[in-house]
């Protein structure tokens, strides 16, 4: 249901009939809440995090597009987190033809401010649902609709924010041996190592070529977040740790201990699109018990 959510703005709660729910702000199409059936918030949202336009809310998925990081001349990760959707009216039909129970259907186009700092005219259609298991859905469709005949290319990401108990006792499944550019060295690229990813300092990684499947496992919790994805080749790992985390206004001073941002993002191969044409971006995610114990 649509309410007023911080700093009056607009929100929508999704929940589902076994007791899971979601929160989105229009503001950046922002999902800020994820929580299971017993009612655990499962994404990481600052304290600090400051709601008011235009800075981007700290935490839960920002939305990077058109553009991922500094890679590109506007502003960091885009402009898309930083804009008012709104809901959309002509949604996409559903594929198995009858809607899940909780969802929402938001759209962003350009507002002649934005032609201006980037020339192309879109329609982003991003829906977010829950499946009755409480699986969190996000899948973005950005069609070219420049009527100038001119392609367009963007990089995207799921920026996504999980809640972890203690990132020192947290393991990254699936990104073992893959390439990756560290964003720390100059974006220079490495190969990861043959285990599992954990995590004692800062890190910015853009893995490369990653699976569909990648898998996050919070040691205390016994609970595994598995990332599924389609259309986003690349997984972002960052966490910002203590020097950076103090640098940051909207971060807790020692909030780098309880989140761990994995993106699903297309980074590498830019997307290109020509007019009419459109994109498919989803991620799926899902919090299941594991029996993972750390050292293993
Ligand atoms: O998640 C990767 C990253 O590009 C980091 O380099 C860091 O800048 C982070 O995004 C947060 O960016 P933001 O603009 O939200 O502060």
């Amino acid at each position: 249901e649509r309410s007023k959510g911080i700093n009056g703005l607009d929100k929508i709660v999704l929940r589902e009939v076994r007791g899971s729910s979601a929160e989105v702000y229009l503001y950046g199409g922002h999902v800020t809440s994820w929580k299971n059936d017993h009612g655990e918030e499962l994404l990481f949202l600052s304290s600090k995090a400051i709601f008011k336009p235009p800075k981007a809310i700290r935490g839960g998925i920002p939305i990077c597009f058109p553009q991922f990081s500094n890679l590109g001349s506007l502003e960091q990760h885009g402009f898309a987190r930083n804009r008012f959707w709104t809901i959309d009216t002509d949604p996409p039909p559903f594929p198995t033809g009858t809607p899940p129970k909780a969802f929402v259907d938001l759209i962003l186009k350009p507002t002649d401010e934005d032609l201006k700092i980037w020339s192309h005219s879109f329609e982003f259609r991003l829906r977010i649902s829950l499946s009755p298991a409480g699986d969190l859905m996000l899948t973005s469709r950005i069609r070219n609709t420049n009527s100038d005949g001119k392609p367009f290319t963007f990089t995207f990401a799921y920026h996504t924010y999980f809640s972890v108990s203690d990132i020192s006792e947290v393991r990254v499944e699936g990104l073992e041996t893959l390439d990756y550019l560290d964003n720390l060295q100059n974006k220079e690229r490495f190969t990861e190592q043959g285990d599992a990813i954990t995590f004692e300092s800062e890190v910015d990684k853009i893995y490369l070529g990653t699976p569909t499947k990648i898998a996050i496992l919070d040691h205390e919790k016994k609970r595994t977040f598995v990332l599924r994805k389609d259309g986003l080749p690349d997984a972002v790992v960052w966490n910002p740790w203590e020097k950076k985390a103090k640098a940051m206004a909207d971060f807790g001073d020692e909030e780098y201990k309880h989140m761990l941002c994995v993106e699903a993002a297309a980074v590498e191969k830019p997307i290109t699109l020509r007019p009419g044409e459109e994109w498919r971006g989803r991620q799926e995610l899902s919090a299941v018990p594991s029996s993972y114990c750390s050292g293993q």
